[in-house]
């Protein structure tokens, strides 16, 4: 599991090379910037049940079949596996914005997880559609603009972390694809 920095370190290694130009750049932007990335994943984590419940609501209001006979998501146990399922993407989603970096994701989360669905029958297209509104509920808490859960936090320019935290849900889709 790697973080900003640990990734510039590994890259820097890679190549024998000094820490130097733009990876300082960027890891001072990093740090000046930190609490706005804390408070991102507060904003996330602190409406985590919102968010995946409403994903997984949404998905199953576009298409029932899922709880129907024969859904994937039909008994309790099923719809309880798929919920616990987005609270764990959505965790390690966090994580991966609170590091400035995907490995954590990719490592301990997405690694396996379209051969589990395959083998299990999730349909992976309902899951992209569970992640693809989650990804919309994620920027709308980076950038608070959630217009019924708006919290109390200094104003700022959060477009790079929302844009950070779409190409992280872009990921698990197309891992799960
Ligand atoms: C470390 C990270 C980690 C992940 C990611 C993980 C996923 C994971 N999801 C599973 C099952 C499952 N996942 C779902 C999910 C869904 N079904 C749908 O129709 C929806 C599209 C979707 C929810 C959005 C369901 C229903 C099952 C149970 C399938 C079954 O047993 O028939 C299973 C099989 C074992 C079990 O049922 O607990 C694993 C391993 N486990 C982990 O430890």
């Amino acid at each position: 599991m790697l973080d900003g920095f640990s990734r510039v370190v590994m890259n820097a290694d890679a190549k024998a090379a000094y820490v130097g130009g733009s990876d300082l750049t960027a890891l001072k932007t990093f740090i000046s910037e930190g609490n706005k990335r804390l408070d991102a994943v507060n904003s996330i984590v602190s409406n985590a049940s919102c968010i995946v419940s409403d994903a997984v609501s949404g998905m199953i209001c576009e298409n029932p079949g899922l709880i129907a006979p024969g859904g994937n998501c039909y008994t309790n146990r099923r719809m309880a596996a798929c919920l616990r399922d987005g609270e764990i993407i959505l965790r390690y989603i966090s994580y991966a914005l609170l590091a400035g970096d995907a490995s954590v994701l990719e490592d301990r989360c997405l690694n396996g997880l379209k051969e589990t669905y395959i083998a299990l029958g999730v349909p992976t297209n309902s899951s992209v559609r569970a992640v693809s509104i989650m990804k919309a509920a994620a920027v709308a808490f980076v950038t608070n603009t959630a217009p019924k859960r708006k919290i109390d936090v200094s104003s700022g320019d959060c477009s790079a972390l929302s844009s950070e935290v779409s190409t992280y849900c872009d990921r698990v889709s197309s891992a799960i694809s």
